[in-house]
């Protein structure tokens, strides 16, 4: 992301909207991750305990995919693509007025996801680990970065608890899965200082 993969045509052939994830299983592209999520449980490719068969129990695993969307992946994301992305691609330093916004409206995201979401139940959806913690640890991992002077298991008590449980549980595959975010992350480090100074 750090180079802009993204945007080039070879990818934008697999994702048109020119976002990460997408995945291609024997020739079946398919971009958003809530709908690969449960393409691969429906092809039986994670276990059924993260993406529960029954329908209560899969209703409430839903019941946060369809508030991640916009609770917290949209502030995230604006977060990171304003003062990660943008700055990295255009070269030019991001508005901090804007920055101020987008870190205020994340701050209340998390606030939102530590109080409504984990101060009810020990993990997001109840008393066991599935998707839904996956993927509200995977949109934390990205605000880690130093340049933001921000770090939400420091502010917020019950992500404090919850996120090395998910990483635990998902290790080593969670840290695997992020040896390339932060690469990115260290690589861009200086170039992003530059620019922001
Ligand atoms: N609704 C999409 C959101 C995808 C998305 O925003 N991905 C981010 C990474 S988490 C991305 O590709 N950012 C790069 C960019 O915006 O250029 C999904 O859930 O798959």
């Amino acid at each position: 992301m750090g180079k802009g993969h993204q945007l080039k045509p070879e990818y934008e052939a697999i994702n048109r909207f020119k976002k990460i994830p997408a995945i291609d299983h024997n020739g079946f592209i398919l971009m958003e991750s809530v709908a690969i999520t449960k393409y691969l449980a429906k092809e039986n490719m994670i276990p059924k305990t993260l993406y529960p068969e029954d329908s209560k129990g899969q209703a409430r695993v839903d019941e946060y995919l369809e508030w991640q969307h916009v609770g917290l992946k949209l502030p995230g994301n604006l977060f990171f693509r304003t003062t990660f992305i943008n700055p990295l691609m255009t070269g030019k330093s991001p508005d901090p007025k804007q920055v101020d916004s987008y870190k205020q409206k994340m701050i209340n995201a998390l606030e939102e996801f530590d109080s409504l979401w984990l101060g009810c139940n020990k993990f997001v959806t109840g008393d066991t680990i599935n998707v839904a913690d996956l993927f509200a640890a995977v949109d934390l991992e990205q605000l880690k970065l130093p340049e933001f002077d921000f770090d939400p298991a420091a502010d917020f008590p019950n992500i404090a608890k919850w996120w090395p449980k998910v990483r635990e549980h998902f290790n080593p595959c969670y840290d695997e899965a992020h040896v390339v975010l932060n690469k990115v992350i260290k690589i861009n480090a200086s170039k992003l200082k530059k620019i922001t100074k």
